[in-house]
């Protein structure tokens, strides 16, 4: 494992002993200030404005009630939750997310690595996340519709588009953006289009915002393989998660001439050998809200589906770990490696576990962290956030140009930062350097706040 230089050590110390039992967090930033030694080293006015420690601690955290009422009448509560925790280059911004695992320790590591995440798109965006451990698994639309009313009656008094704004996550996609919407405009009697991102295309959303997460991931894998005269011409690949971001990382993949040969809920995972039928997966998933289970029935004997064992000991060249937090562990890292599996990017958020970071590293597989390769879906809402204030629609075709464009600009300055604080090729060191100064320089010129 990577050791913390001396100076971060009490840094680190402090989150912990300040944060107690929000282990996702004390993970997240951690294997941020991993990196920073080289930094502080060289930039010792950092330490004296007490930049990382500040960093460390958000701006504002909001926890409030959310009660409801279910189809059959009874009184429903759950909690709701916004970390607004860097404001220093944007209103803060990132997604909301309904799951049942939500606590603080979740929101306040989405929250952190959002902050490098949004600073490397290169756009004018803060960080922050939010959610709720509302599980909309089960649930009629009418019940997600009044859960969404109540959350909002809440959280519109904390957002704004200059203040804060939220867009989906895990559980939060197109329809959950409307009723959050529709109770925004209701009770402020404002059609703010750029409070949130991800709405629809006919009420003010922009084109590729649904796809840009997968297709960003899928573009940086692309870079990368660039990068060493590669393509995916014929690779075999395997996403987790069948969601938002595995849907459109699938897509993409095939379009530009990979096979996606598994995927996968937290249920099971299917493998179909001759490539996963993406037109069954959107129908199955997105119109029935069904699970890969379903997907697997209907595909018949040319798919296997199995609710046992791991995604990861599938074979493959690039494996793009798309649904949750510390879902790829020590024991999936060694299948890939054993199965000659060449990049790992995570399309999720900090979907590998320490052990499994290091593993990959010492095999020499090419390692793309979130906060780089997901960012894509961030930097479209970025962009819908820019149509919404000038008032225009751009097309299809010009947006996802953009899109490729900026996860070309941030492979290119991971590389670079790597290179140029003696960590040639390291993804993660560069990202984190590249994300951390940007926000450091800024928070510096701001002064203490
Ligand atoms: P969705 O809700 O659309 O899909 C989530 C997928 O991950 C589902 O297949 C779900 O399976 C699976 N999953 C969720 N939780 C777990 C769990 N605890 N164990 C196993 N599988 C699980 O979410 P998204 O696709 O939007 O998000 C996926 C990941 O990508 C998250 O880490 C999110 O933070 C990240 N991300 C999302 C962005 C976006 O724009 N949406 C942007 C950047 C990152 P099941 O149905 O069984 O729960
Ligand atoms: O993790 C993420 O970057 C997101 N869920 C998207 C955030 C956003 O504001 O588009």
């Amino acid at each position: 494992m990577p050791v913390l230089d001396e100076q971060l050590i009490p840094v680190f110390d402090e989150v912990v002993s300040r944060n107690p039992g929000e282990i996702e967090f004390h993970q997240a930033v951690r294997e941020v200030l991993e990196s920073l030694g080289p930094v502080v080293a060289k930039h010792p006015e950092y330490a004296d404005a007490e930049v990382i420690r500040r960093l460390c601690e958000p701006e504002r955290q909001i926890i409030f009630r959310v009660p409801w009422v279910d189809d059959a009448g009874r009184v429903q509560l759950n909690r709701g939750f916004r970390v607004e925790f860097n404001s220093a280059l944007g209103p803060y911004k990132g997604g909301l997310r309904f799951h049942p695992s939500v606590y603080l320790g979740i929101v306040k590591f989405l929250g952190f690595e959002q902050i490098f995440k949004n600073s490397l798109t290169g756009m004018p965006i803060g960080g922050g996340k939010g959610g709720s451990d509302f599980d909309p698994k089960g649930r009629s639309s009418a019940e997600v519709m009044r859960f969404c009313q109540s959350f909002m009656t809440e959280l519109f008094r904390h957002i704004g588009e200059y203040t804060d704004v939220p867009a989906g996550d895990i559980g939060v996609g197109g329809r959950e953006i409307g009723y959050l919407f529709g109770q925004y405009k209701r009770v402020t009697n404002r059609y703010e289009s750029g409070v949130l991102t991800g709405k629809g295309l006919t009420w003010g959303g922009s084109q590729v915002r649904t796809e840009a997460t997968g297709y960003g991931t899928v573009f940086f894998v692309k870079e990368m393989l660039t990068a060493s005269r590669d393509s995916f011409d014929g690779k075999q690949v395997v996403v987790s998660g069948s969601g938002n971001v595995a849907i459109y990382a699938i897509e993409k993949v095939h379009q530009l001439g990979g096979r996606v040969v598994a995927c996968s809920d937290s249920d099971g995972y299917v493998v179909e050998e001759s490539g996963i039928d993406l037109d069954l997966l959107k129908e199955v998933k997105e119109l029935q809200r069904g699970r890969v289970s379903d997907y697997a029935a209907r595909r018949g004997s040319s798919a296997k589906y199995s609710s046992k064992g791991s995604i990861w000991s599938v074979p493959c060249q690039i494996a793009l770990p798309c649904a949750t937090q510390n879902e790829l562990n020590g024991a999936d890292a060694k299948r890939l490696v054993a199965n000659g599996c060449q990049i790992v990017a995570e399309g999720a958020n900090m979907p590998t576990t320490p052990e499994a970071t290091a593993l990959l590293h010492a095999a020499g597989v090419r390692f793309a962290p979130g906060k780089a390769a997901n960012a894509g879906g961030v930097a479209t809402s970025a962009l819908e956030m820019q149509q919404n204030a000038s008032r225009d629609s751009w097309t299809f075709e010009h947006t996802e140009e953009r899109l490729a464009k900026t996860m070309r600009s941030i492979h290119h300055r991971c590389l670079e930062t790597a290179d140029k604080y003696g960590s040639t090729g390291d993804y993660v060191v560069g990202a984190n350097i590249a994300g951390f100064t940007q926000v450091a320089d800024a928070m510096l010129a701001l002064g203490i706040i």
